[in-house]
């Protein structure tokens, strides 16, 4: 039986000096706030929206009788009796007694009247069929406590990495192995039968198997004129280049070019690049300091770089051989038009892939092309490491000489990331260890670790693709001395820009040129933690423990008096919207067609809620609701039964059955942290953002002529809980039915619910069949079995299922979890508060 919730009353316990001291960094990081605690005064009211044209947001019509089923404009009270319930199958009298609530992850009784209806699990209850909206009302004590407790932990623990937590040693630790990831030469394992093989950056290309799309672009003899006092100089065809080469990078095969509009050309090439990625369950260091768990793939971390040509179809085999994890692997930005069943969401798109040895097989279209990265979409895996780089070749919109392939950035923790979402769901934020490139660094506070280095040719120009692929830090990036030649985001190419820094939210990538066009020498590649997200870490990102871009014959010693200036690292931003105009100019709907149809996503409330397993956790909303799937009964299998879309168990779900109809959103948050929200089967077109509340009076600053086109746009915070924080409003187009996912990317945040899910055009999802494939129902069978003989694989009431943990690497409590894997083994059961 659930027990009655306990909210945390000790908010301003923790307000501990969070300063950074010179042990901390090496260079001061300037202006992180520390948030006043506010008083429980003002009721926190959540607007409940509608879905636009004919849709319905939840399902509500499910219900059948009032006795099952309010009428959605009317609250709890309007229900003569106490068994009339509100969630979606069970009836109120399903539930032993009066104070718990029906739903996945609250209880009834934190809500101040038997008329209020539920805020936590589902979102069905504040948004009825009929069109009306209803207002739901969390007593404001509930929220600024969540809330409270949250930021005065942040406060307390954002620059404590060695805090009341985590117990990392430096000293003595830094004789730690080597890492094995990371290297710039990593390769596939595997081939395809047309003999294709990688090796980054891309020189091992074998051409032969392009023979489908031979290159239309002639070699180029004329000159390039550099700047800064480069010599002029013909640019050469690398061995690498397939349909362009350095003279014109505008033009692609098979009469393609940077004008063509990727979205209604379905380019294919009639080739299959095949991958095969094993992932496993070990340990490894990554920055000298001692070895933590890593679900490394093929062996490496980052795992291998999937690449393909514009047009060609991939197809990746994952073999999941952890023990206490199901898995799934989602392709960061790739649309998946007709192939829902490839997105990689388990609960969603899939069941799981079973470990101990299940796998499966995604096949899809590269009908973009830039940067981009797979990741697990299950527990919190791709921070311990189930994340790899993808590369689209394509045409690009500046010229360039040299591809210098992918920089994966990624934070690190004390923990695991497994056990670091463990802590963060429980007891609240706190700060990163370290920052890794491509898998490795030095050490930021101790000895031992490596940079990541590049070698470039002096007066050249270097294409670097940049991903951030983090668990918690938004970044400002850039080369010491150097600007950068924006030419795309995520996969949208762009009219080239110039910038010495760029702000990169997690998921997004950035395609930059750098000249090399500064004296011979060393200079740091920086990824300098955004501290206004709010976020922070023991490697600012200021110092010395950055990556390194070496000039040919340069001695590897960094040049340290030209750093990087006018870092603005204490807010949390994403690049101006002025400086991102896509290449291929489309327009986005109207501002009539917005007005009569758009509607407000309310995001980013926190609260506590007491689980039945897993005692008082953080919750994220979004839509009133916090999203929780079931792998074994994932939503296009929901779909499939008769209430189709409107099947209550579908989590957080809103519907969208008009065909080929722009949909606007404005996305409100509620809180002071940001959060970059990525949608799935998309590129969203982002028509404007704020720092304020949104009034329809603002629809008049929204650009609909070819505004930024991307998947993932930062929802900006604010200065402190209690103050109104930010909105991003964005558009598509229902062209591609589908169960896609909107999340924030911050592995803590989706991972306790901040994730809802579109349900676009429904029936012609069922139509695709998805269910039928044998395929998908070896995979759900498989899964089933494993999570039956393996229990402790199973996702726990707190968790979304989309992110999150099983890594245990040190909490050697009572859990059944545990995996047997320990960091220190003198660290079992330190300062761990017992499950409840
Ligand atoms: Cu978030």
């Amino acid at each position: 039986m659930r027990s009655v919730p306990l909210f945390l009353t000790a908010a301003a316990v923790g307000l501990a000096g969070a300063t950074w001291t010179e042990a901390d960094v090496t260079v001061t990081v300037t202006a992180t706030s520390t948030h006043t605690v506010c008083a429980a005064t003002t009721t926190t009211t959540i607007e409940t929206c509608e879905a636009p044209g004919s849709s319905t947001i939840g399902s509500w019509s499910a219900y059948s009788t009032s006795s099952s089923a309010p009428d959605g404009a009317s609250s709890w009270s309007a229900y003569p009796t106490s068994s009339s319930g509100p969630d979606g199958a069970s009836s109120w009298s399903a539930y032993p007694t009066s104070s718990e609530g029906p739903d996945g992850a609250s209880s009834w009784s934190v809500y101040s009247t038997s008329s209020s209806a539920s805020a936590g699990g589902h979102s069905t209850w504040s948004s009825g069929p009929d069109g009306t909206s209803t207002t739901t009302s969390i007593p404001a004590a509930v929220i600024t406590s969540a809330e409270n407790a949250w930021a005065s932990q942040w406060d307390a623990q954002k620059t404590n990495y060695v805090g009341p937590w985590n117990d990392w040693s430096v000293s003595g630790s830094g004789a730690g192995k080597p890492t094995k990831g990371g290297s710039s030469s990593s390769s596939s394992t595997s081939s395809s039968s047309t003999g294709y093989t990688t090796s980054a950056p891309y020189g091992g290309w074998n051409a032969s198997t392009t023979s489908g799309s031979a290159s239309t672009s002639a070699s180029s003899t004329s000159t390039t004129t550099s700047s800064s006092g480069c010599p002029t100089y013909t640019p050469e065809k690398n061995a690498s280049d397939i349909c362009n080469s350095a003279s014109d990078r505008s033009v692609w095969c098979d009469n393609l070019d940077i004008d063509t509009n990727s979205y209604t050309t379905q380019h294919k090439t009639g080739i299959t690049r095949s991958y095969t990625l094993v992932i496993e369950n070990t340990t490894m260091s990554f920055d000298g300091t001692a070895p933590k768990v890593a679900f490394t793939i093929n062996g490496q971390i980052p795992g291998p770089v999937i690449e393909a040509n514009w047009g060609d179809y991939v197809s990746v085999t994952v073999i999941n051989k952890l023990q206490d994890n199901a898995t799934s692997i989602h392709f960061h930005g790739i649309r998946q038009e007709s192939t829902n069943d490839m997105d990689g969401v388990p609960g969603v798109t899939e069941c799981a892939i079973a470990g101990n040895g299940g796998s499966k097989t995604y096949t899809w279209l590269a009908s973009s092309y830039g940067t981009s990265w797979y990741h697990s979409h299950a527990f919190a895996q791709y921070g311990d490491g189930v994340r790899g780089p993808i590369v689209i070749h394509g045409p690009a919109t500046a010229d360039y000489d040299i591809d210098m392939g992918t920089v994966m950035i990624d934070d690190t923790f004390a923990n695991a990331v497994g056990t670091q979402a463990d802590l963060i769901t429980h007891y609240g934020p706190g700060g990163s260890f370290n920052t890794l490139f491509n898998g490795k660094n030095i050490n930021p506070v101790g000895p031992g670790g490596e940079a990541f280095q590049w070698t470039v040719q002096p007066c050249r120009k270097h294409r670097f693709r940049i991903i951030n692929s983090s668990s918690q830090n938004l970044y400002v990036v850039g080369f010491d001395a150097h600007n950068m030649t924006v030419i795309a985001a995520d996969f949208v190419p762009i009219k080239p820009y110039d910038t010495p820094t760029l702000n990169i939210a997690i998921g997004q990538r950035y395609d930059v040129i750098v000249e090399t066009n500064q004296p011979v020498g060393s200079y740091y590649v920086r990824a300098v933690i955004q501290t206004g997200c709010p976020s922070g870490g023991a490697n600012s990102g200021l110092g010395t423990a950055n990556a390194i871009m070496n000039y040919a014959g340069s001695n590897s010693t960094p040049v340290t008096n030209t750093p990087i200036t006018n870092i603005t690292a204490a807010g949390c931003i994403d690049e101006p919207l002025a400086s991102l105009v896509p290449w291929v100019a489309l327009s986005a709907g109207d501002s009539g067609k917005f007005t009569s149809s758009v509607d407000t996503i309310p995001a980013g409330l926190v609260t506590q809620v007491q689980t039945s397993d897993d005692g008082l956790v953080f919750q994220w909303y979004i839509n009133n609701g916090v999203i929780a799937v079931n792998y074994s009964t994932p939503t296009i299998g929901l779909l499939d039964s008769a209430q189709g879309a409107n099947n209550s168990a579908i989590s957080n779900a809103v519907v969208l059955n008009e065909a080929n109809t722009w949909v606007y959103f404005v996305i409100q948050n509620q809180f002071f942290a940001s959060h970059p929200m990525h949608v799935h089967g998309h590129d969203v077109s982002v028509l404007g953002t704020g720092t304020q509340t949104w009034d329809s009076s603002l629809t008049s600053t929204l650009n609909f002529e070819n505004p930024m086109r991307r998947d993932t746009v930062v929802l900006q915070g604010s200065a402190g809980p209690g103050q109104p924080a930010g909105y991003t409003v964005i558009g598509f187009e229902t062209d591609n039915p589908g169960a896609w996912l909107m999340h924030c990317h911050i592995v803590w945040h989706v991972d306790d619910g901040l994730a809802l899910q579109f349900i676009e055009r429904p029936n012609d999802i069922v139509s695709q069949k998805y269910t039928s494939k044998d395929s998908y129902k070896q995979e759900c069978a498989a899964l089933n079995e494993y999570q039956s003989a393996n229990p402790q694989a199973v996702r726990q009431q707190g968790e979304s299922g989309l992110k999150r943990r099983t890594t245990y690497e040190h909490l050697g409590t009572s859990r059944n979890h545990y995996s047997g894997l320990k960091r220190h083994a003198s660290h079992s059961h330190k300062r761990y508060t017992p499950r409840r």
